[in-house]
């Protein structure tokens, strides 16, 4: 329909938009039901997500491994008492919850968390996801996926590879390389268990051998990208396992199979390892190493996510010089709605369509459907801003143009990525 767009409709007609785009999931911690209970999904699981356990523990004094011992339902009771009942509950994670439970169609205003609970014990997964996609208006997610995990790596083994199983096509793959890269003192081992001809030294042989394991994990997963999780001191070029490895084993590979390499900087990895995943912090990275990376590799394709606030300007202004690095999502501590609004303006005003907006990092099913709300009411409000700009100038605006940007940016920038010859 090519209505043109004026003053008193272009509001309605972006958020229409915006709302109507099935848009792709780019990095979630999701698995596809044939992975079993490692997919997370209920009310449970939604309340104790690691980010609530944080919050949590400001205000309760019990030792940590007095709350690692409890049951899953006595957490989220002492979660739900400390956090919705003993505080008001507007933390993004918090508010999460309740946007989710009001999305299920729950009187939230009841505070019946036996009446919510009792809702998943009856309810089937299969159903479940497709309620949970619909709600979230999904194409797909793309998982986490380690090969190094043992439970992980028989699921695609035994079930995939040789069950020939088919994975729920709205669930992609990620080989995720954090054991691989940043341990390689003991994946090298692994490795040489698994039959690969590899020493700790990273000689031809061994970089060979850990080519081979990329090639056979990419056949087998079918991954959207490479990815891994790095520190925030992390630097390239360094004599160290970890880089020479990227350069000589994952940079060839994932330009050779066209698999991108996804950069996720700026984690302090366990800065309190009795909050165990809720544990990690956050520190600015030397963005140096990225500028080196994509100017040295241009025929590489680098999606990257930073962790640090502070980064964020600097990684809209280097894929402003290098096409071949697609900036992702508001990662972690950065999903945040004041945080979504500073990084997603400045990157509409320094990169234009040029960008893949967000990603949910969604551990637990059912926080799709708030993950994705909060994030499309925030993207609405500053793309009616930017449009309202454009039209001030006389630009004559069409419904058509704006659904083809909110689709690109809301994850069709991805698949178009995957398809560039660079
Ligand atoms: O490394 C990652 O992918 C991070 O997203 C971590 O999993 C982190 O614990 C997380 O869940 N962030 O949202
Ligand atoms: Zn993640």
């Amino acid at each position: 329909m090519t209505q043109l767009i004026t003053g008193e409709n272009l509001k309605r007609t972006v958020e229409q938009a915006v709302k109507d785009v099935k848009a792709t999931d780019i990095h979630t911690h999701l698995y596809a039901p044939i992975f079993g209970d490692i997919l997370l999904w209920g009310f449970n699981e939604l309340v104790t997500y690691h980010y609530l356990i944080a919050e949590t523990m400001r205000w309760v004094d019990i030792a940590y491994d007095e709350y690692w011992q409890m049951t899953k339902v006595e957490q989220a009771d002492l979660i739900w008492q400390t956090l919705f009942l003993e505080n008001s509950p507007y933390s993004e994670a918090c508010r999460g919850v309740l946007t989710t439970l009001q999305r299920l169609g729950f009187d939230v205003a009841s505070r019946d968390i036996e009446g919510y609970r009792q809702y998943f014990d009856n309810k089937q997964l299969d159903e479940y996801v497709d309620e949970v996609f619909e709600l979230a208006n999904l194409e797909c997610v793309v998982m986490t996926n380690d090969p190094f995990d043992p439970e992980e790596r028989g699921i695609w083994l035994e079930k995939v590879k040789e069950g020939g199983q088919e994975l729920d096509s709205r669930f992609r793959a990620a080989l995720r390389l954090d054991m691989l890269l940043c341990s390689w003192e003991k994946s090298w081992h692994q490795l040489k268990e698994w039959g690969f001809d590899v020493t700790p030294d990273l000689n031809r042989r061994t970089v060979g051998e850990v080519q081979r394991f990329l090639r056979d994990w990419i056949q087998i997963m079918n991954p959207v990208y490479m990815a891994v999780s790095l520190p925030y001191d992390f630097i390239l070029p360094e004599k160290s396992a970890r880089s020479e490895l990227i350069e000589r084993c994952i940079i060839p590979v994932s330009r050779e199979m066209n698999v991108p390499f996804a950069l996720m900087v700026g984690v302090k990895r366990q800065l309190n390892p009795g909050l165990k995943d809720a544990g990690d912090g956050v520190g600015k990275m030397n963005i140096a190493s990225l500028d080196y990376l994509c100017s040295r590799y241009p025929h590489n394709k680098f999606l990257v996510t930073l962790l640090a606030r502070e980064n964020q300007h600097e990684l809209a202004v280097l894929a402003r010089k290098f096409r071949n690095l697609m900036p992702f999502g508001c990662w972690w501590f950065l999903n945040n709605p004041s945080l979504i609004q500073e990084i997603t303006s400045m990157r509409l005003e320094l990169l234009g369509n040029s960008v893949i907006l967000q990603h949910s990092d969604a551990r637990v099913l059912d926080q799709l459907i708030y993950k994705w709300d909060h994030s499309r009411r925030i993207i609405a409000e500053i793309l009616v801003r930017k449009y309202q700009d454009l039209v001030a100038t006389g630009w004559v605006l069409t419904e058509d143009a704006i659904r083809r940007d909110v689709e690109k940016l809301m994850g069709g920038n991805l698949w178009s990525f995957l398809e560039r010859k660079l």
